[in-house]
């Protein structure tokens, strides 16, 4: 009877699923620049994803604001830097 011992594992996990959706949209609500850079949902913008999004064209180069903004060096945009750098922007 293996099917109905499963049963069990399968329903906790759609509520553990049902519950993932409810926290994430509780939580405050994400830049949306922010969102569509950050391609995998993360809460991170990593450098293969603010690449696709910003190809080389020509005198600026992505790699060099992309490590301006990462102020932390770790190789990832978290939301804190991405609004810094969005305020610097708007000076
Ligand atoms: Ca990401
Ligand atoms: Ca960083």
């Amino acid at each position: 009877m293996k099917n109905t011992t499963q049963l069990p594992i399968l329903a906790s996990l759609l509520v553990f699923t049902m519950l993932g959706t409810e926290i994430s949209a509780a939580q405050p609500a994400i830049d949306p620049d922010f969102a569509a850079l950050d391609t995998n949902g993360d809460g991170l913008i990593s450098w293969p994803e603010y690449a696709a999004k910003h190809p080389v064209s020509g005198r600026l180069n992505p790699r060099l604001i992309f490590d301006n903004v990462d102020r932390n060096r770790d190789g990832y945009i978290d939301p804190d830097e991405f609004t810094a750098m969005k305020k610097r922007r708007r000076r």
